[in-house]
């Protein structure tokens, strides 16, 4: 059954709604940051680029370095983008545009964010490279789809009776790394995580400016946290909702922090630029296998 107009929306050029690309700009290999501006921070480094688009706050370049074909593509902030940004990336190598059918063959799309976050841990100091081997999602974004079968329901279980979490909000769901991203990416340079996405910067992250919040303790509570040795490290937006979605559609992702504050210890970056910057180079140099 062809999927619907409505469903699969595509724009008069043959592009995908949101993200305004065509299958052929897509490379198989994608980065994802949040800023649009950090695109050319990466393609910087690329031999070659031969596409370039921008829509909304969703900016792609798809290009070669050293030979490999990679897209790079901003999705904004948060888990409500990454559902489309996700959803559009999939349709694109596994939708047939024209008959509107699903491909007899799968592609699996291996998606690498290279993004910013603040750590909760001392020993998780600010300018280090963090890889999320698992992520805890404060968003409700799983929650809408089948996705009881991925979800560590141990972990959050436990994780909602050490915070005594509230019902008001929505339940955290648990999820995984892939695990040979997880080898490919990893070196001495970086550390092991337990990233906790959050579903705001202020509030849902403890930050009180004028509002008071439901928790005061949140912060402490997820860095108190220890679940047989696994340990809640670092805050950011939008990594639960990348491993939940690319486990459920059959592509493999990695999310790779830049550590930029320390929430414990109150201290920020003097040099934010630096740590992503080389963090951009770590990730590129990691996927041609240097
Ligand atoms: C908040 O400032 C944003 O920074 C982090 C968070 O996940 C959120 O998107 O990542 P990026 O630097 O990749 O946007």
């Amino acid at each position: 059954m062809p999927i619907k107009a409505s469903e699969l929306i595509l724009n008069p050029d043959g592009s995908i709604y949101h993200l305004n690309l065509r299958p052929e700009h897509l490379a198989k290999t994608i980065i994802t940051v949040g800023d649009p501006d950090r695109v050319e921070q990466v393609t910087q480094h690329f031999d070659k680029i031969e596409f370039r688009l921008q829509k909304r706050e969703f900016h792609t370049q798809t290009g070669t370095y050293k030979g490999h074909r990679i897209t790079v593509i901003s999705t904004g902030i948060g888990t409500d983008n990454i559902d489309i940004v996700l959803n559009e990336l999939d349709a694109l190598i596994n939708i047939d545009f024209e008959s509107r059918e699903l491909k007899s063959s799968l592609t699996s799309l291996d998606i690498i964010r290279i993004g910013t976050s603040g750590s909760i841990q001392t020993n998780v100091p600010v300018d280090s490279f963090l890889i999320s081997e698992m992520a805890v999602g404060f968003d409700s974004l799983l929650h809408f789809y089948d996705s009881e079968g991925i979800q560590i329901s141990n972990i959050s279980e436990a994780l909602i009776k050490h915070t005594n979490w509230s019902r008001s909000k929505s339940k955290p769901y648990v999820v995984s790394c892939n695990q040979e991203l997880n080898e490919k990416f990893h070196s001495n340079q970086t550390l092991k995580g337990f990233t906790a996405t959050n579903v705001g910067f202020y509030g849902p992250q403890g930050r009180v400016l004028r509002l008071a919040i439901q928790d005061n303790q949140l912060n402490e509570k997820l860095a108190s946290f220890d679940y047989y040795g696994h340990r809640i490290t670092n805050l950011e937006m939008e990594t639960a909702g990348i491993y939940g979605l690319s486990q459920l559609l059959g592509h493999r992702a990695i999310s790779l922090n830049a550590i930029i504050a320390n929430r414990s210890t109150g201290e920020f970056s003097s040099n934010p630029q630096k740590v992503v910057n080389d963090l951009i180079d770590y990730t590129l140099k990691k996927i041609v296998g240097q």
